[in-house]
């Protein structure tokens, strides 16, 4: 447990007894601004943001690690309670998030199965980001020895994308086209969706083409559906760019 004893070295910017957010505007930090900007809209909640230079490696710092001992960003610090709360894991903040801001169930379920639904494709995701992460880091490496890796990322990256594909076509079960990921019949924008969109529309950057993508078309349906959320819009915007907002960069003292 974080103690304020071993809290005391933490910037000022986060001392205020409110809800913080340490992101940056990379597709971990988007889903947790996303989820947060869908709470404001409706009206559930308010925080403050910080931003993190990961150039400078700020969330290698004493202090951050004292907060995430993994070192990355996104990270939630819950300062409203007694004793602060401290959430690493995107996909974990975004359950705290929906736990306990989202009071009428708005971006998840009541009922046990939908609520499972929700955790199942928000883990198959998460399980997922980092093989995307190996895609990416791998798909400019063009020389020989590479082939095999990229061969092989690329083909694990198609495969989810089948698997997110037929799920959402109805393929092996239901036999009803769904609009989002979790929830009866065609579904409910939810915290599955908020985890697995900022990934999986950056389909381009893993050096995939449009004419690759075909093959999905019921997720890149999705990928626009979800697109045309306000929420989404802002949560993914310049409004959490360091370099538009430095003002809103947060570092060790
Ligand atoms: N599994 C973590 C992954 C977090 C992650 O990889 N964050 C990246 C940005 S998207 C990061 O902080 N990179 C900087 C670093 O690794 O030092 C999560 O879901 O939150």
């Amino acid at each position: 447990m974080h103690t304020t004893e071993s809290l005391r070295d933490i910037p000022p910017a986060l001392q205020s007894k409110s809800l913080h957010l340490l992101t940056e505007n990379t597709p971990n930090g988007k889903k947790v601004q996303i989820l947060l900007e869908e709470l404001r809209i409706a009206n559930q909640i308010t925080w403050e943001t910080h931003l993190i230079d990961l150039e400078s490696e700020e969330q290698k710092k004493d202090w951050f690690l004292a907060l995430n001992p993994n070192g990355r960003i996104p990270l939630l610090y819950d300062n409203t309670p007694d004793l602060p709360i401290c959430v690493m894991e995107s996909s974990a903040i975004l359950i705290y998030l929906h736990e306990n801001f989202d009071k009428d169930k708005i971006f998840g379920f009541d009922t046990a199965d939908e609520r499972s639904q929700a955790f199942q494709w928000l883990f198959f995701w998460h399980a997922a980001a980092p093989i995307q992460g190996q895609t990416r880091h791998f798909s400019d490496r063009l020389g020989e020895s590479f082939l095999y890796v990229n061969t092989r990322l690329r083909n694990e990256m198609l495969r989810i994308y089948s698997v997110l594909d037929d799920h959402l076509s109805g393929k092996h079960r239901y036999s009803i086209t769904r609009d989002y990921i979790a929830g009866a019949g065609v579904g409910k924008y939810s915290i599955a969706d908020i985890g697995t969109w900022p990934h999986v529309r950056a389909w381009r950057s893993l050096g995939f083409s449009h004419d690759d993508m075909l093959a999905y078309p019921h997720l890149l349906e999705w990928i626009s559906r979800v697109a045309d959320r306000p929420g989404v819009q802002i949560g993914i915007s310049d409004k959490y760019d360091s370099e538009e907002n430095p003002s809103l960069i947060v570092r060790g003292i």
